[in-house]
């Protein structure tokens, strides 16, 4: 009984240790800002898990070896800690396994490793000789962990690991699964889980790669050059040489265009926009999103190929071959290439995928001043945004490529009081109530960015093109939505919801039109390069969206598909223009392309095959 109860102490202690130990390098070493109590306690709680699991992995040793194995896990959770607690200094981001493995950035860390450790750190490893001498004692020798207990310690790990899951699951819904940020990943499951993880992940994206040869890319290419299309001639290089300014509209959707809510306009600024010359405005463009949301559009957008059917292809194959705009338009026409977003950086894994593909420097949060007064939602507000830009911007070399990524409109959709330009509309759906007033909000920054950059003469000599990165309101909402809109909101027009606004503005060009095309996120590339007179040779899966003989045609990721006569979705074909139910056979061809362009596109990704691509 005695030996028992020492054992059991000891591993205790030790247990007690390295738990200790990580909460203190959260706090002391990590920059993890705790917004509430839930958070505090899902930091506090989550290592357990890992270290009772570690734990009983180190008593499935036979005899006397148990108590080297306790050494051992002890060692290795230390290495850990640490090994992130160094490239936190230098990167103020946490390990992930491919990071570890590229040259540049271990590069980068070399010369300085020295200068990254310090003496203090020595604390860090203080319980080791400690154990270590308990180890070499004989006294130590009898504490053995029987069977039956390490199974009870396997099922404590178990219970623990439930229960931290269920708190980050309240605190950050789908954690797992969609919100793929390191940072949220560490403060909600913790550090040794989320390498478990990291390494679960990359071990399946390696498999699949691993698999994969360079004869699959022929069949690819061969399918998407039966499908690319001339571009419009009228509109090459209508923009040549012109800076680009990407404006991704958070949560923006195509009905609030030219839209009225209690008789006030959602949209002035936009509305007045599409009025102008130099402004083509697409009607019948859809986002293509998936799980990635936001980084999903990004992905889209900038390659013309699809996001993944699970996950955010930003964060699982970011160690991929890609042929991005920024990449393109750098070598054929000297362009570079910047993001600006003001969310921690590592979020949907952008720092390492904006090198990938291609961006020369990330604006990120810790670029901006951030305080309670200019922050609301997800963080600073969107016109403070713009301003605190304009420095970054007036210093960029010409002719560049410039991504806004807003934020402002987020759901949960809310505002000071002071930028509330209309009211809340009064619906039953708070939801849906506050989304006018944000997006009212969003279209008035955009307006005041516009005013800044003429003053700074920066307007001219570029190109705008504007769009809703993914819908803001679900099919949650479908009530209010339907009482907003007058019409029920069937599955039919529940994918119609799923347009964005897409608008492209050249400043000098003398055309006004709307056009009416269906199309989507992944036609964005071809167009853009058309208009700026680049002919490239790469990959796209969509086309020129200004082309005459452009199909009309959007899949959504769920293999919805949307042509200007019909409409696929959950597994029925509808007739776009009253929204009758048409035999399936019709919408067949359509669904097919649909299916196909997905697969193939899976089939790039997940084989990384552009690393066979010539471009
Ligand atoms: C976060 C922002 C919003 O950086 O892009 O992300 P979302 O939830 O829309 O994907
Ligand atoms: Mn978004």
């Amino acid at each position: 009984m005695i030996a028992q109860k020492k054992r059991m102490i000891l591993l205790l202690i030790f247990g007690l240790a390295i738990w200790l130990k990580t909460y203190i390098v959260y706090k002391s070493s990590f920059d993890l800002p705790m917004e509430n109590l839930l958070q505090e306690i899902i930091l506090i709680l989550n290592p357990i898990s890992s270290i009772l699991l570690l734990i009983a992995v180190s008593t499935m040793f036979k005899g006397k070896l148990q108590k080297y194995g306790l050494l051992i896990i002890d060692l290795v959770a230390t290495i850990i800690l640490y090994a992130n607690v160094v490239y936190y200094r230098f990167f103020s981001d946490f390990i992930t396994i491919p990071v570890l493995f590229q040259t540049n950035n271990m590069g980068d860390l070399g010369g300085s490793i020295f200068e990254l450790i310090q003496w203090q750190d020595i604390f860090l490893f203080i319980d080791i000789p400690i154990l270590a001498y308990l180890v070499s004692t004989k006294f130590t020798n009898k504490l053995i962990v029987r069977k039956k207990e390490t199974m009870l310690i396997f099922a404590s790990a178990l219970v623990m690991f439930a229960i931290n899951i269920g708190l980050a699951e309240m605190e950050r819904p789908q954690l797992l699964t969609r919100t793929f940020d390191r940072e949220m990943l560490v403060k909600n499951i913790g550090t040794f889980n989320y390498h478990i993880y990291d390494s679960v992940m990359q071990t399946k994206t390696r498999a699949k790669r691993a698999f994969a040869d360079s004869s699959e890319i022929t069949e690819v290419e061969n399918y998407i050059r039966g499908n690319n299309v001339p571009v419009n001639p009228n509109f090459t290089a209508k923009a040549k040489g012109k800076n680009v300014f990407v404006i991704s509209l958070e949560s923006t959707q195509n009905f609030v265009i030219n839209n009225k809510v209690d008789g006030k306009e959602i949209t002035p600024f936009l509305n007045d926009l599409i009025d102008q010359k130099g402004t083509y405005y697409f009607n019948n463009f859809y986002h293509q999103t998936g799980q990635g949301k936001t980084s999903d559009s990004e992905f889209i957008v900038d390659n013309s190929m699809y996001g993944l059917p699970s996950g955010a292809a930003f964060f699982t194959h970011a160690q991929n071959e890609y042929n991005a705009t920024p990449e393109i338009i750098k070598e054929k026409g000297g362009y570079s290439s910047y993001v600006f977003h003001a969310n921690n950086k590592s979020f949907w894994n952008r720092d390492i995928m904006y090198q990938t593909l291609g961006y020369d420097k990330y604006y990120s949060l810790k670029y901006f001043t951030t305080n309670k007064e200019n922050s609301i939602g997800w963080g600073l507000k969107d016109d403070q945004f713009y301003a605190q830009s304009m420095k970054y911007l007036t210093t960029l070399p010409e002719p560049f490529y410039a991504k806004f990524i807003t934020l402002t409109n987020h759901f949960p959709f809310t505002l000071k009081q002071e930028d509330e330009m209309i009211p809340e509309w009064t619906s039953d759906d708070g939801t849906v109530n506050r989304y006018f007033t944000t997006v009212r909000y969003e279209d008035e920054a955009l307006k005041k960015f516009f005013n800044m950059l003429k003053e700074k003469g920066m307007y001219k000599d570029s190109m705008f093109i504007i769009y809703g990165d993914h819908y803001g309101i679900s099919e949650n909402h479908n009530e209010a939505m339907g009482k907003y809109l007058g019409k029920e909101v069937t599955p039919m027009v529940s994918a119609q919801l799923q347009k964005v606004p897409f608008i492209v503005h050249i400043p000098g060009d003398e055309g006004n039109k709307t056009i009416d095309t269906v199309s989507g996120q992944v036609d964005v590339q071809p167009t853009l390069l058309n208009l700026l007179g680049i002919k490239s040779n790469n990959l796209q899966f969509g086309n020129d969206m200004f082309s005459k003989q452009k199909k009309d045609f959007a899949v959504f990721r769920d293999g919805s598909v949307i042509t200007d006569q019909y409409i696929y979705t959950e597994d029925k074909c509808y007739q776009s223009k009253d929204g009758t139910e048409a035999p399936k056979e019709k919408c067949a061809p359509y669904v097919e392309k649909g299916k196909n362009d997905l697969m193939y596109s899976d089939k790039i990704i997940y084989g990384d095959l552009l690393r066979f691509y010539n471009n």
